[in-house]
């Protein structure tokens, strides 16, 4: 067994069973000009993680271990898009409705793919996802058993919607789960800080909490 230096306390794995999980981190909700900017929010905040996001990207792939990518999407004709979900976005901007980047969180649109500086290499799996939860209505949960993969380090936006919801399902199915501090954000500051400290809860409720730094020292010391 290996060790990450993480809160609650350490995160004990075992190196062949690690996969790094990479949540939507696409042009729509980090970019400038996006969907997530013409909503209001301050997507500079989100920004400020690629740098991190990157360095575990490469660390996971410089030791052999697996890259997943997600992506927050529909199908054009929205078939996969229940009205309670679309209905309830900003009205004069909706799921499907021709945004500045395409048609809004649509797969194939320039604003729902992922950021080129953090583009998926060769191999590398991308489940593009209708919720907000990765497991749901996807194909996650094979591609981790033909993995092997039973601990899952998260990375990506936004921390209390996709990355919280995705880790929950996670710690439902029985994965120990482990959420990069700095390679996470949220458009509300608040939000990400209380996430951090319900994931960490309760004797790691949901799993654990560590710095980009503290998950790559563990991956080199368990080689
Ligand atoms: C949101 C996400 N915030 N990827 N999506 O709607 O967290």
């Amino acid at each position: 067994m290996s060790e990450i230096a993480a809160k609650p306390f350490p995160f004990f794995f075992d190196r062949p069973a690690i996969a790094l999980i990479v949540i939507d981190m696409q042009r729509d909700f980090v970019e400038v000009g996006g969907f997530g900017e013409s909503l209001g929010n301050d997507v500079l905040r989100l920004r400020k993680i690629v740098p991190a996001v990157r360095r575990l990207i490469e660390a996971f792939r410089s030791h052999g271990l697996p890259v997943i990518h997600t992506v927050e999407c529909h199908r054009p004709d929205l078939s996969d898009c229940p009205p309670a979900k679309r209905n309830r976005g900003d009205p004069r901007l909706r799921i499907g409705d021709p945004g500045p980047m395409g048609r809004i969180l649509i797969a194939g649109e320039p604003g729902a793919a992922i950021l080129p500086e953090l583009a998926p290499g060769p191999g590398e799996i991308v489940i593009e996802k209708p919720g907000k939860g990765a497991f749901y209505g996807t194909d996650l949960g094979a591609h981790l058993d033909r993995l092997g993969a039973r601990q899952l380090v998260f990375a990506g936006v936004t921390t209390e919607v996709c990355v919280q919801t995705t880790m929950r399902e996670a710690n439902d199915r029985g994965y120990e789960c482990l959420l990069a501090e700095d390679a996470t954000e949220s458009y509300f500051p608040e939000f990400k800080a209380a996430t951090l400290d319900m994931i960490r809860a309760q004797c790691a409720i949901v799993g654990w909490t560590a710095t980009t730094e503290g998950v790559i020292e563990g991956l080199r010391d368990a080689e």
